[in-house]
């Protein structure tokens, strides 16, 4: 099975369970509706599908079970949008499309409703794993020394002069916002799936950290080269807001080399496993090369 067809069979599955243990599952049906919302407002599901790819990969069997894992993944990605596009971070007020949830519902409900994905996310994973292990690997990634240290730094070093010419703080900023996580969806596969193969171990390392760190890249060139309709969010925002990232220091052509070096790493790392599905995540790529 190639990605495409992985994708036209997951990504409505995943979907499917959002969906009603969303609005099924939340006490108060206002309140799931709310972080419903924003969850069902589209998304590549592109976490989910590579924790699941990577299971796969393995020739691990995919059942509920690892479908409300992935989904737990998606529930906290999902939360770090809703907080990342809040007046007090980057005040946007479309995402994935449609208005923000901030901008739908009102800041406070937007707060709790990031809240409550982050904490169901990690629920999800827990009591679908029953391993403290995926548990553990999940909240180091987002926690302070992953995602959440990162927007920290985004945050801090916004319009800072002192930051816009350090390559090795914008790398590790992006590594901790973007990357962390990316990572994680492989690390939480291959403990999950009791992977003991080091060489598999090896390989799977060395695509996480590949795409984990080319997808901040890719994002960025997002922002340059498509409008606000095509990429369902504001574009074209991080030159104006005095943002420091890999785009800004090098320009579009050295940060495509950069992008096409870590495909090359992250496609042979992978090319070891008999199913074409991780290294077909950098095709997504394509468009902004
Ligand atoms: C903890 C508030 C807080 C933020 C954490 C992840 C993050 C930092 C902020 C989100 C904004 C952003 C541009 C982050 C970089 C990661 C990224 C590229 C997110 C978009 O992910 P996609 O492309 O989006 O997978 P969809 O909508 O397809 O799921």
């Amino acid at each position: 099975m190639n990605l495409k067809e992985f994708r036209q069979k997951y990504t409505p599955i995943i979907d499917e369970y959002l969906k009603s243990h969303l609005e099924n599952d939340t006490d108060n049906q206002k309140f799931g509706q709310i972080m419903a919302y924003s969850v069902l407002a589209g998304g590549k599901r592109l976490r989910p599908l590579i924790f699941l790819s990577t299971l796969a990969s393995l020739g691990k069997k995919i059942t509920d079970r690892e479908i409300q894992i992935a989904s737990g993944i998606e529930l906290i990605h999902t939360y770090s949008l809703i907080h990342d596009d809040l007046p007090a971070m980057d005040n946007d007020d479309y995402r994935r499309g449609k208005l923000t949830s901030h901008k739908k519902f009102g800041e406070a409900e937007a707060i709790l409703a990031g809240d409550g994905l982050l904490t169901l996310g990690i629920e999800w994973i827990s009591r679908a794993s029953q391993n403290i292990k995926l548990v553990e690997i999940i909240t180091q990634a987002v926690g302070p020394n992953g995602m959440v240290g990162g927007q920290y730094l985004d945050i801090d070093s916004t319009n800072n002069d002192s930051v816009k010419d350090d390559a090795e703080f914008i790398k590790k900023m992006e590594w901790l916002k973007t990357g962390c996580l990316l990572q994680a969806s492989v690390q939480m596969a291959y403990v999950y799936a009791e992977c003991q193969d080091q060489n598999q171990i090896s390989a799977l390392d060395k695509f996480a950290y590949a795409f984990g760190r080319s997808y901040q890249i890719y994002d960025d060139l997002v922002d340059l080269v498509e409008t606000s309709e095509q990429a369902g969010k504001a574009t074209h925002k991080d030159e104006q807001e005095g943002k420091n990232n890999t785009l800004t220091l090098y320009g579009a052509n050295s940060s495509r080399q950069q992008l096409q070096e870590l495909i090359d790493q992250g496609k042979n790392a992978v090319a070891i496993f008999d199913l074409p599905l991780l290294g077909e995540f950098f095709d997504l790529y394509q468009k902004v090369m």
